[in-house]
């Protein structure tokens, strides 16, 4: 998969190096290439930004640079990923759906956001004949400053589903057993007993079936507890 991030702070995407998602890179299953808005400007200034029409508060980014920045990245098949707190909610049927592309956009805001004809360009039968999608996504009820960080937390919760991109497959097909990957029960390791606390009997027991049974009600006793 082929991931290319649009953003005034490249820096943010230095964890993308870490772990899974940086081996990922190594082997070739994820190509993730960071690109700086402000070198696609032109002025001594390297604005990128300017006062909203209508009024109000703070700044709006420039569709002119964003244009100069995505022309060159929008090619057949790819998905343009427009970060914003009013955007759909990123969920895990979201992340299984992205994984299966073979080119992601992540187009990260900052001030107000970006012009709205950036979206409304990319959109048009233009792109749409080129199988290009456009997504206003957000990653929660909450608003962050830009949308690098909802980026990145996009790009782990996608690539860990690549085939081949978790080392362990196993782990996948367990979280697939249960609805959406989160209905997750307490997980206990050594010592068998710590700070006067033991480990629930029945996972020493060795009868599997009985474990998983007790698992599934655990895993859905702890999901109405946090409803
Ligand atoms: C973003 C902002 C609009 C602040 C600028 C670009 C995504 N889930 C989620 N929360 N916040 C974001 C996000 C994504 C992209 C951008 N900002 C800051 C934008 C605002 O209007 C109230 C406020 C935030």
């Amino acid at each position: 998969m082929k991931i290319d991030a649009v953003t005034i702070f490249p820096e943010y995407f230095a964890p993308a190096q870490l772990s899974l998602l940086g081996k990922a890179q190594n082997k070739g299953l994820v190509e993730l290439q960071v690109h700086d808005l402000r070198t696609f400007t032109s002025d001594n200034h390297n604005t990128v930004d300017d006062t909203p029409y209508g009024g109000g508060a703070g700044m709006v980014m420039l569709a002119e640079i964003w244009g100069k920045a995505l022309d060159p990245l929008m090619v057949e098949d790819t998905d343009l990923i427009v970060l914003t707190p009013a955007g759909k909610r990123f969920s895990q049927s979201m992340a299984a759906e992205f994984a299966a592309k073979s080119h992601l956009i992540f187009a990260c805001g900052r001030y107000e956001g970006i012009d709205d004809r950036v979206r409304q360009h990319y959109s048009s039968p233009e792109y749409q004949s080129k199988n290009v999608l456009v997504h206003e996504v957000s990653i929660g009820d909450y608003v962050l400053g830009g949308g690098e960080v909802a980026s990145l937390v996009m790009i782990e919760a996608i690539t860990r589903l690549i085939p081949g991109v978790l080392g362990n497959p196993e782990s996948l097909i367990e979280e697939s057993h249960n609805s959406d990957g989160y209905l997750e029960y307490p997980n206990y390791s050594k010592p068998q007993e710590w700070r006067g606390i033991p480990v629930p009997e029945i996972l020493l027991s060795g009868n599997h079936a009985e474990i998983a049974k007790w698992r599934a009600l655990q895993a859905n006793e702890r999901a109405k507890k946090n409803l």
